[in-house]
């Protein structure tokens, strides 16, 4: 059997860094090739090989109708008929604000960009140009997208600031953003204290899919919450990855259940909210917002930001989320995988736990869920490498890295689930050896 996902990786290495144009393609954490997608359509993917997988990333969370879904994919075709980029005003762009605005009650303006990194670059920029603060905090095993003062790992105490995590960031671009351990109440309290009338910003991810699946505590939410409001900061909810998938009003919607009146003053959106074209989105309270240029005087722009096409697919997709059961549904399907593991996981007698909140899901080869980066980076690389590469060979595909979170989509069936569920089992037989 020809393998042209080989001869892809290969010529793609040749002229594109890595053969990839994002690191987590490349299966560096998990080894092997990685495949290339020839095309998609609902819950599958072929490679170049023409093989099928399910998958279970979906563009790491954009795809959640599925691929290829009639109604977003008509909406796209006829917006492409009408023009793809002016650099001018749209109706869609207002249409789009509106959808997001109305499920997102926190924000009562939002500002259209390309990519989530855009996002929280912005928003980072526009905290500190709205508090004429200079410090942030961050939190280890968030990633918020890879603007420099983001890409940045723990100092060395609470009194010290962040270190670069990549090549080409000076230190000096990081020394104003602090990272504590999340989850760590305690840290919070003394991080406050003695910083928080420098704080421009606290920006989390709620439910850290860049830690596979770990849920910031209601407690921790709730303190964070507090301490910004004392202080003055900004309390920044990156739901890049949450947003409109684990429920319809996103992640902040699954806190204010438990926190009454929860908002954040900020919110991060991307991947979902433009269905897999390039489209991410900050938003916020119109005092914050309108310090954003042409009105204010934080600077902010994007030659496609708003882009017509990425905007009809993004609505498209709001639309059929938006109807009735759609997240009953998914989230049942997610669970239903979740239990199908641990049960196949039980019966091989391997330590397993896993956690999902409507289409996102994360699983670990712990006794307990993890609440923090440090645990998380305990996991046993091989055991996790050996499941990747087991049900890849038998025609799933999760995250190739153990800190990714997985993504269920509306096009998955009750039978994938069970596909899933028993190539699992037959690599769970082998780890249990
Ligand atoms: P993008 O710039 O990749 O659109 O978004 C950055 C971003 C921001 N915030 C959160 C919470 C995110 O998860 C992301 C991007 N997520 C990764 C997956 N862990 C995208 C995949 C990739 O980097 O190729």
């Amino acid at each position: 059997m020809t393998d042209r996902n080989l001869e892809l990786f290969e010529r793609a290495k040749r002229v594109i860094p890595g053969g990839v144009n994002s690191p987590v393609r490349a299966f560096k954490a998990v080894g092997g090739t990685p495949r290339f997608v020839q095309r998609a359509q609902g819950a599958y993917f072929w490679d170049a090989d023409g093989k099928r997988y399910i998958d279970y990333i979906g563009s790491w969370g954009p795809m959640i109708l599925g691929h290829g879904h009639p109604a977003v994919l008509e909406a796209v075709q006829k917006a492409a008929l009408d023009g793809f980029s002016f650099g001018a005003p749209t109706e869609r762009e207002v249409e789009l604000a509106e959808a997001i605005l109305a499920l997102v009650p926190s924000m009562d303006m939002v500002r259209l960009v390309s990519s989530g990194t855009e996002a929280g670059m912005s928003a980072i920029r526009l905290a500190r140009g709205a508090t004429g603060r200079s410090k942030i905090l961050k939190f280890e095993g968030c990633y918020h997208g890879h603007a420099d003062a983001l890409l940045v790992k723990a100092g060395s105490g609470l009194a010290t600031f962040g270190n670069p995590t990549s090549a080409g960031v000076p230190p000096e671009v990081v020394q104003h953003t602090l990272v504590l351990e999340y989850n760590n109440i305690q840290q919070l309290e003394e991080a406050f204290a003695l910083h928080g009338k420098e704080l421009a910003c606290v920006m989390i991810e709620p439910i850290a899919g860049n830690m596979n699946f770990v849920r910031a505590s209601v407690p921790f939410i709730k303190r964070c919450s507090e301490l910004c409001t004392e202080y003055g900061a900004l309390f920044v909810f990156d739901e890049v990855m949450t947003g409109f998938r684990v429920a319809p009003g996103s992640a902040q919607q699954v806190y204010a259940r438990s926190i009454p009146g929860f908002e954040p003053d900020m919110t991060v959106m991307g991947k979902v909210i433009g269905g897999g074209m390039p489209l991410a989105a900050f938003g916020g309270k119109r005092a914050v917002m309108e310090q954003l240029a042409p009105l204010g005087p934080v600077y902010q722009a994007g030659t496609l930001s708003g882009n017509p096409v990425a905007t009809a697919c993004g609505l498209a997709t709001l639309a059929e989320i938006s109807k009735p059961g759609f997240y009953e549904d998914l989230g049942r399907k997610t669970r239903s995988l979740i239990s199908g593991l641990q049960a196949e996981a039980d019966k091989a007698g391997i330590d397993f736990c896993g956690d999902s909140e409507g289409g996102m899901f994360g699983f670990f080869f712990f006794k307990e869920l993890p609440q923090n980066y440090a645990k998380v980076m305990t996991t046993d690389n091989a055991r996790f490498n050996t499941l990747f590469h087991g049900l890849l060979d038998r025609g799933v595909y999760i995250a190739p890295a153990l800190y990714e979170a997985g993504f269920m989509s509306a096009a998955h069936t009750d039978a994938d689930i069970a596909e899933t569920v028993a190539a699992a089992g037959d690599v769970f037989k082998l780890l249990s050896k």
